[in-house]
């Protein structure tokens, strides 16, 4: 028997991603499917329909893709796949990340369909429109959905009130959802996006047997042909919903919550029919969403018949549960305390370990994808029960609009911009889309020092290259601020980056300057399927890295053996062979600490002149 080999997927924004890694995690191949170009059919722009779409039916803010295009982007990628040569057999297990809080609608056809395939089809030919009660589903970043966010943060302040409940001693400027759900409400979550479908589309919503996120979605696609029908939700992604109760310690449905969201109250609490009628719509809603898995470490099941007959993998392949990709590519790296992860990908996000729960106005408190401290079992392991995160909407493809705008389209002429700057004279606010920190932000604002702290909005910078400079500087800055408030007296010792915008090195040299700390990239050993060297993808590496610890558990386990930690198997698995390279060393990084205060009043002044 060879050794075996591990896959990890990632269906994110602009793309599906596969690496498939050795028993050591060692890089053997990768592979993507980018939605724009690989799949021009369903006519998206960076992964989305543009925003005149008439498929997005003119609701303000709204963003989102055709559902259909996901799986034609799996079948894609497994033909990809068997072209490249990849030995099949040889997958002993598979995770998957997907982007987090956007949601999947199966009708009862799709539960058929993936109960009993025509493994000699594609998946996406029997995943026709009848099988998605919703054609185009939200993506993360969309903001249509103020209005229930506000009927959310109504009713978990009522909820809080009346059972005079304070979640885990929080001080009572966190508002009550995000000291129940570990976040405030956010118009991208999942429990949002729900609330409006159903309000909306309610003959849709009621022809929906499954909601599934996008990580449990594609391990359903997974197990197409066994047993296992909708994967269960994972629980730090499924923490992304606002609609878990993470206070406490355990992590569980909230009622109040789901009664809302399935439209068997209203935000005052009250019931808005009768009470045997309101309980089964909150049912409904539970049996829609099905269950939320807390040990990762047990499998969803194995790969079903249509992966087996179609590209010959293993019956014994497992299936993990899958994950978010932010939970991915956190798990792929596994910070230390006072280490941060900085992703560079259409989002810009940060996130650190927490071994509290730390709800914030700011960030989101979720489970850690690696840790068993809500399995119900009796494990002792090292890893932190939680991980704290930023998200900011506006990352690569705010960049990528400067670059376009005001540097010829071309990335080296952005570099050069800013290569050149170290002063902190000219800086910008680039909210092209509603942002998410500081929360539904607008707007592009510039700004240019006269002297000393006096600072003038312009329109537009003398030299139009300097917008380059202004962007990263302004989007570092941010996430130094709200780092040192999460780290407070803990000094920030070195950031992990990933993600696309990672491998540029001006990028890079600026976030170290800004964060005052060595920025390094991860490095995975090994090459692709042609001898060359690649940058890997560290959210489908992460995914892989979970396959890799669920596979040594269920072997321990059928021996009879303990567990064994997430972070002690990858270090057994990966020996000497883990390394990152230094991307950049901080120069000059007391300019920034002194310009922080000046920084922060220009984000206020910003933000209250885009509302
Ligand atoms: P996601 O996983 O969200 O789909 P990726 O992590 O693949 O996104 O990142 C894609 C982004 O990476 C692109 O939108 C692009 O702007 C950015 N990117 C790629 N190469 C560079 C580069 N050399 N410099 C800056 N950004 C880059
Ligand atoms: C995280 C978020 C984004 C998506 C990107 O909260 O909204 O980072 O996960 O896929």
């Amino acid at each position: 028997m060879s050794a075996p080999l591990f896959l990890g997927l990632d269906l994110s924004t602009q793309a599906l991603k596969a690496s498939l890694l050795d028993e050591h995690l060692a890089g053997i191949d990768e592979l993507g499917v980018r939605f724009d170009t690989d799949l021009p059919s369903y006519h998206t722009t960076g992964g989305v329909l543009p925003s005149d779409s008439e498929l997005l039916r003119g609701v303000p803010d709204a963003v989102g893709a055709p559902v259909r295009m996901y799986v034609a982007a799996f079948d894609l990628l497994w033909e990809r796949a068997a072209a490249r040569g990849w030995e099949m057999h040889r997958i002993a297990a598979i995770s998957a990340a997907g982007m987090q809080h956007a949601s999947v609608y199966l009708a009862k056809k799709a539960l058929d369909v993936l109960a009993s395939p025509d493994d000699a089809a594609p998946l996406g030919a029997q995943l026709d429109d009848a099988a998605f009660s919703r054609a185009i589903v939200p993506n993360w970043q969309d903001a249509s959905t103020r209005a229930e966010c506000a009927q959310l943060t109504r009713l978990a302040e009522i909820t809080c009130a009346a059972t005079a409940k304070s979640v885990h001693g929080r001080a009572s400027d966190v508002p009550a959802l995000s000291r129940i759900t570990g976040s405030t409400a956010q118009t991208r979550f999942t429990a949002a996006q729900i609330m409006r479908f159903r309000r909306d589309e309610p003959d849709a919503y009621a022809n929906t047997a499954r909601i599934a996120l996008v990580s449990n979605f594609v391990a359903s696609l997974l197990c197409a042909g066994s047993s296992v029908g909708v994967a269960p939700l994972d629980e730090s992604d499924a923490c992304g919903m606002n609609l878990l109760d993470m206070a406490d310690g355990k992590v569980q449905w909230n009622e109040s919550l789901l009664a809302l969201v399935a439209g068997a109250c209203d935000a005052e609490g009250r019931a808005a029919c009768d009470a045997s009628a309101s309980a089964s719509a909150s049912a409904e809603l539970k049996r829609k969403l099905g269950t939320v898995a807390c040990d990762p470490t047990q499998p969803v099941g194995t790969v079903g018949t249509w992966l087996q007959k179609r590209y010959g993998l293993q019956s014994s392949c497992i299936v993990c549960l899958s994950t978010g990709d932010n939970p991915a590519t956190l798990q792929c790296i596994a910070p230390r305390h006072g280490e941060a992860v900085v992703s560079l990908g259409t989002s810009d996000t940060a996130f650190v370990p927490s071994r509290t729960y730390a709800p914030s106005v700011e960030h989101h408190t979720f489970a850690h994808p690696a840790s068993l401290a809500h399995a119900g079992t009796n494990y002792s392991l090292a890893t932190p029960p939680y991980f704290l995160m930023l998200v900011f909407k506006n990352g690569s493809l705010a960049r990528e609009w400067v670059r376009d705008t005001y540097c010829d389209a071309d990335w080296s002429s952005f570099d050069k911009s800013l290569c050149r700057t170290d002063a902190c004279d000219a800086t910008g606010f680039y909210w092209l889309r509603p942002e998410i920190i500081p929360y539904d932000a607008r707007g592009v604002h510039r700004f240019v020092r006269d002297n000393g702290d006096d600072w003038t909005r312009v329109e537009s910078f003398d030299d139009p290259l300097a917008n380059a400079a202004a962007i990263v500087m302004s989007q570092c800055m941010a996430i130094r601020v709200r780092i040192g408030q999460i780290l407070g007296d803990t000094p920030l010792e070195r950031v992990y980056v990933v993600g696309g915008a990672a491998q540029n090195r001006a990028i890079c040299s600026m976030l170290a300057d800004v964060l005052g700390c060595q920025v390094v990239r991860p490095l995975v050993s090994g090459h692709d399927a042609s001898g060359e060297r690649i940058e890997y993808n560290f959210t489908s590496v992460g995914a892989a890295c979970r396959a890799r610890w669920v596979y040594e558990c269920s072997a321990r386990k059928k021996r009879g053996e303990s567990l064994v930690s997430y972070e002690e198997t990858i270090a057994l698995a990966r020996g000497d062979t883990c390394a990152y390279e230094v991307a950049a060393t901080p120069r000059n990084s007391s300019t920034y600490a002194a310009f922080e205060s000046a920084w922060r009043t220009l984000e206020q002044r910003a933000l209250n002149e885009s509302v």
